[in-house]
């Protein structure tokens, strides 16, 4: 099966920790290709446009004062079953309920303070590597 691209994100908590080394370490070890990688701190229009989906959810003001606050590591990884793979290797959104070994158990410190993203969908896939990386 040819390989499937999908976003990944080292969120500022883990950023300001020091783990994005470790981060794609256990990336590459689960078989991920990094294709394309950035360091930048999010505007607040472009934080709101990324998270538009929860716009109207208790948690979106302080999402984005979070994802605003200190410089994030977007970056596109490729690997067989990218989209589905990658959720599995981050674990649940809450690291209380993360499975052993996945990042967010190893790394994050509550649900919004979860040290990555990943892409949900091949269709939202494209559009968040679109959003980072307009010319790839
Ligand atoms: P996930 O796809 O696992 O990142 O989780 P969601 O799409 O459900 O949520 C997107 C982001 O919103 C999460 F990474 C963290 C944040 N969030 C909160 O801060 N509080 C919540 O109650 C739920 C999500």
């Amino acid at each position: 099966m040819r390989a499937e691209r999908t976003l990944a994100i080292i969120k500022p908590d883990a950023v300001g920790k020091g783990l994005i080394g470790k981060i794609i370490g256990h990336l590459e070890e689960a078989g991920f290709v990094v294709t394309d990688l950035q360091m930048t701190r999010l505007s607040e229009a472009e934080a709101r446009r990324f998270y538009e989906v929860h716009a109207e959810r208790p948690f979106y003001d302080s999402l984005v004062a979070f994802m605003t606050s200190a410089r994030c590591v977007p970056m596109v990884l490729e690997r067989k079953s990218a989209v589905s793979a990658l959720r599995e290797t981050i674990g649940a959104t809450d690291p209380a309920r993360a499975a052993d070994g996945t990042i967010r158990k190893l790394y994050a410190e509550s649900v919004e303070r979860n040290a990555i993203h990943a892409s949900d969908s091949p269709e939202n896939a494209e559009r968040e590597i679109e959003f980072f990386f307009p010319q790839g």
